[in-house]
């Protein structure tokens, strides 16, 4: 008993170095579509890493974006709501000049469907109490067709046909 709560205290005070937390999701299909996959989200030190493998989508480009609301429950995935955008910027590309949060930009799906996405950032934070950095809460929506990085405020990415609630 000493020896775990021992142990627990050194895994808060050496987080940065030595702990990390992974939360896995399953995506639903949206717009009667059949998208499959899985997304792991893990925060290590400062930074937060998703991998993202996505089955059953159309060949070619897909949107991948977070969502402000974590709530998948609508057919057509609507009530996920707008990009996350809790810093008031225009849509845009990643790092370059203004960009949503949730902006993380696109997928490429082979001839046979599938895409994967390993994205890591020191913009995002799970759990903490800084609500422009906390992904815990909203939702990862993959879309019908490509984010073109201009077009206000959706990228102009179309219907959405993946969706995952971020707990
Ligand atoms: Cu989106
Ligand atoms: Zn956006």
């Amino acid at each position: 008993m000493k020896i775990a709560t021992l142990s627990m205290f050194a895994c808060t005070a050496l987080f940065a170095v030595s702990c990390s937390t992974t939360k896995s999701y399953v995506i639903n299909s949206k717009s009667g579509t059949d998208t499959q996959g899985t997304a792991q989200f893990t925060q290590k030190g400062k930074n937060v890493s998703m991998d993202l493998s996505v089955y059953k989508l159309t060949p070619g480009i897909h949107a991948v974006h977070i969502h402000e609301k974590g709530d998948c429950s609508a057919a057509d995935g609507s009530s996920a709501g707008g990009h996350w955008n809790p810093t008031a910027e225009k849509h845009g590309k990643w790092e370059h000049g203004e960009f949503h949060m949730g902006d993380i930009g696109n997928l490429v799906a082979d001839k046979d469907g599938t895409a994967r996405l390993v994205f890591e950032t020191d913009n995002w934070c799970m759990g903490c109490k800084d609500e422009t950095k906390n992904i815990i809460g909203k939702s990862i929506i993959i879309h019908a067709d490509a984010d073109d990085f201009h077009t206000q405020p959706t990228g102009n990415a179309g219907g959405r046909v993946g969706c995952i609630e971020i707990k």
